[in-house]
Order: C-alpha cells, then sequence, then structure tokens
C-alpha cells in the first residue's frame, strides 16, 4: 500500500472530490436497464461495479432517492472487523476483509483502510466466556483474533483505564489486529466513480415509488420521481428503507429498523491508537484521521425511521467513555447523527433470491454492515448476474425465518441491537 503524508492526502481528496463532481452529475435514466440497483450506498454501488466489472453486464442503473452515500454509508463510525462466531459468518465477513487489503487499488479511490486493530473488552466472567469462545471459533475458521491481559490490553491502548477499582473493570480483551476503520464516504464515492467509468447510471434525486410486475408475477421495472424505468432484474439495497421498498412487491420482511446514533469530539491530536468496543457496556470508540474521537453505542428501544435517537442513550454512552478513558472527561463533544438500521431477528444479514422473479434483496446488516461493503457487494453481484448465491451468501436466504436455520450473531453484532 502506498503512504501518503497529509498534504498528498488532501491533494488526492480534492482531485478525487473534483473529478466526481465533472464525471457524474445525474444522467436522465434510459427507458429500461438489464438491471436496477435501488439503493446508492455503498452496497449497492458496489454490487453495480462488480455486476459491471465481473460479470459483463453495463446496462445498469443505480436510483437513489437523494445524493449517493448518504444513507448509513455516510453515517457510520466504519469499524471493520471479521471476529464474527459461526461459520457461515466468518465466511462472509472475512471474504470482506480480506478485500479491503487492495480495495484502494481495485477502484483506484484511496479509501483510507487502516488496520489499527479492533479490541473488545471484558467486564465480568461472562464476558471473558463470551469472548474467549469468539476467539477460538475465529481461530478455528481462520480468522485471526487473540486474547490478551488487561495489562497487554493497555499496552495496546494506553488510553483505557484498567483500575480494578472503576465501574467497568477490564477483566480482558479479545483483539483483531487486521480490524480497523476506512473512509466511509469515499467507499460510496469511489465505487461510484468506478462504476461510473464501467458505464453504470448513477440516478440521484430519483426515488422508487413502486415496483410493477408482468404478467407472470417477475419482476418488469420500477417507478419512480422520474417516471416508470423498465428493468430485467431489480436489486434492492435500501437499508432502513428495505420493509417498505419490499412491500412495493407485495414481498413481507423479517425487519425492524431503529434509528442507531453516535458522535464525535472536538478534534485531538493523535491520541487514540485502536478502536475500542465494549459489548457489554454498548460503547466504542476510535479517533478519526480528522482528529475527532468517533463514539457510538447501541440502537434506541424503539423502532421508527427517525433520523436522530434518543438523548439518554448518548448520556449513558459518554459517561461510559469516561469512565474506561478517564482522560477524554474534559473533551468537548461537536455532533450527533443517527441513520434507519434495519435489523433481522438472527443479526444476520439476508443476501438473497426473493419469491418474486428478478427481484433480489441485499439488508439485514444492523448496525453492522459497513465493514461486509466489498464482500457483500461482490457476493450480491454474483447472486443477481447467476440468478443463484454464491458458495458464502447461500446461507443468509430469506427462507432460513421459516426453517429456523439461523445464523445468530447476536453476540457478534457487538453494538446492541
Ligand atoms: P445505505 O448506505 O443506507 O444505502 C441505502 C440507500 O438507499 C440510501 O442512500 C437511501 O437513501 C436509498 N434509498 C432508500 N429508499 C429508497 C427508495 N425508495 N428509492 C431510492 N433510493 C432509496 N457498520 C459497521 O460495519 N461498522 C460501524 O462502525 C458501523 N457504525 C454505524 C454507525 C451508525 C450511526 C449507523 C447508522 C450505522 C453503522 N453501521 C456500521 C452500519 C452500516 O452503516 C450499514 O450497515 C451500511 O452502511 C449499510 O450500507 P447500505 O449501502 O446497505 O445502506
Ligand atoms: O459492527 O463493529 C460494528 C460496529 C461498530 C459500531 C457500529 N457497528
Amino acid at each position: 500500500m502506498r503512504k501518503y503524508s497529509i498534504f498528498a492526502l488532501a491533494r488526492e481528496a480534492m482531485r478525487q472530490h473534483k473529478g466526481w463532481e465533472e464525471q457524474w452529475g445525474s444522467p436522465e435514466p434510459k427507458s429500461s436497464y438489464d438491471v436496477i440497483i435501488i439503493g446508492a450506498g455503498g452496497h449497492g454501488l458496489g454490487t453495480a461495479y462488480y455486476l459491471a466489472k465481473e460479470h459483463g453486464i453495463r446496462n445498469i442503473a443505480v436510483l437513489e432517492k437523494s445524493w449517493l452515500g448518504g444513507g448509513n454509508t455516510g453515517r457510520n463510525t466504519t469499524v471493520i472487523r471479521s471476529n464474527y462466531l459461526y461459520d457461515e459468518s466468518a465466511g462472509l465477513y472475512n471474504h470482506a476483509l480480506n478485500m479491503w487489503d487492495n480495495l484502494s487499488q481495485d477502484i483506484n479511490y484511496n479509501v483510507m483502510y487502516s488496520a489499527r486493530g479492533v479490541m473488545m473488552v471484558a467486564h465480568n466472567v461472562h464476558d471473558v466466556q463470551v469472548l474467549k469462545r469468539h476467539v477460538h471459533a475465529n481461530r478455528l475458521n481462520g480468522v485471526q483474533n487473540e486474547w490478551l491481559s488487561p495489562q497487554e490490553a493497555k499496552e495496546f491502548c494506553p488510553p483505557l483505564n484498567i483500575s480494578k477499582s472503576c465501574r467497568y473493570p477490564i477483566m480482558g480483551a479479545a483483539l483483531q489486529r487486521k480490524g480497523g476503520t476506512a473512509r466511509h464516504d469515499a467507499v460510496a464515492w469511489g465505487y461510484a466513480r468506478a462504476a461510473s467509468d464501467l458505464g453504470v447510471d448513477i440516478i440521484q434525486n430519483c426515488e422508487v415509488t413502486g415496483i410493477r410486475r408482468a404478467a407472470d408475477g417477475s419482476v418488469a421495472g420500477v417507478e419512480t420521481g422520474k417516471g416508470f424505468i423498465g428493468a430485467k432484474k431489480v436489486g434492492v439495497v435500501a437499508a432502513g428503507n428495505t420493509s417498505h421498498i419490499m412491500q412495493m412487491a407485495d414481498v413481507r420482511m423479517p425487519l425492524e429498523s431503529f434509528p442507531l446514533q453516535a458522535l464525535v469530539s472536538e478534534p485531538l491530536k493523535p491520541i487514540f491508537p485502536c478502536v475500542v468496543m465494549s459489548n457489554s457496556v454498548h460503547t466504542y470508540i476510535s479517533q478519526s484521521d480528522k482528529g475527532e474521537l468517533v463514539i457510538g453505542a447501541g440502537t434506541d428501544q424503539y423502532t421508527s425511521y427517525a433520523p436522530n435517537g434518543s438523548l439518554h442513550i448518548t448520556n449513558h454512552n459518554l459517561e461510559a467513555i469516561c469512565e474506561l478513558f478517564p482522560i477524554f472527561s474534559r473533551v468537548k463533544m461537536m455532533r450527533t447523527w443517527a441513520g434507519t438500521v434495519d435489523v433481522t431477528p438472527d443479526r444476520s444479514p439476508i443476501l438473497a433470491k426473493t419469491p418474486v422473479k428478478g427481484l433480489y434483496v441485499n439488508c439485514g446488516w444492523g448496525t453492522g454492515g459497513f465493514k461486509a461493503t466489498p464482500g457483500s457487494a461482490h457476493v450480491f453481484a454474483h447472486t443477481i448476474a447467476n440468478d443463484a448465491p454464491h458458495k458464502i451468501n447461500e446461507f443468509f436466504t430469506l427462507e432460513r425465518f421459516k426453517t429456523g436455520r439461523l445464523v445468530d450473531e447476536s453476540a457478534a453484532a457487538a453494538v446492541a441491537h
């Protein structure tokens, strides 16, 4: 990977941003496409890119009701890791983790993937048992993860308070060194530019309001704010809005939507070297390249599409951060926001065909789909192109909610749903 100085990075960001504005705008839609993707987040744009690059399908449109990357892709806290429990998840999330290594080179856009390590801390015997179980299960699956003593955890992350008398004492930690962060908006822009270069139409301000079916029940196209657009295949990749869109095709989804919020502090000089997550206290923290502490918690308790979350969650979150990292207790917070996440009963995603011929769905990532973006897009493109799942996503079906063959990742989801 090339090393960039901060000035080279700034120049590169400006160059890329200018290129993006000049190249794209939003084309007027054609009357029909081979594939329409609903939703220009990272997963949707990535799907279009891999459809064009690996499956030779170029007559594609990505329809976005707002601006590209303005959904959860541009709102998330960019934690990347693959330390999930079950074999099925290891396959999916590790596929994604391995793709982050070369993503910048592949799409020729610096997504600033930084493998700075994700450390999950344990505060009680139950946490220790759960996290050690994950370490062992991960290693059996060839997924890197290791156990640290409290002292080793502090050496890895010096601001961590390991005093035995604090409210959330540290009894050890699971560390995935290859985990880390990336720049979320660059992921959206990078995939968009790379897909656009391959001929994909990215059409912003184009809300899908209906899904039209042919006489045989298969997909015929979509109704939008810009009129009807025909399509042989339609992929729904709309995160928190998925149920609403799938209802347009009479498909009921096993999903609930919740606000998930995050906040950032005023910028600080580099002080925080990694990502730390506390699954039982429901808080996590890292530091962005701009210097802000990036902090988040669990979802709100109530289903909602509101783009903001409840204040008591922020309050609890900051209390926990100050307890775990007393050094930050006088830092000022700068802004908060939220996104709408869609949650399945087993906290694993759905990447699948649907009962409607020609209609495919990628959703249910809940609080944790950013990390999966390249892998998810890659296997979803395969699913659409071949009308059959890739080996990696064959378990992540809609049918599992009827058969009961679930992939229960509630514990590995880490950020409470
Ligand atoms: P989105 O980026 O939301 O894209 C979907 C797009 O569909 C949106 O742009 C939306 O406008 C569009 N759309 C919706 N309805 C329509 C319609 N009718 N017509 C046309 N377009 C439509 N994950 C992690 O792995 N690590 C994290 O640290 C992390 N932190 C998070 C923090 C927060 C605060 C939030 C909210 C989420 C977080 N996530 C995290 C989850 C992650 O952001 C999502 O799982 C992921 O970004 C989903 O990407 P997407 O492309 O599927 O969805
Ligand atoms: O899935 O790692 C994660 C995550 C961190 C913050 C939100 N989701």
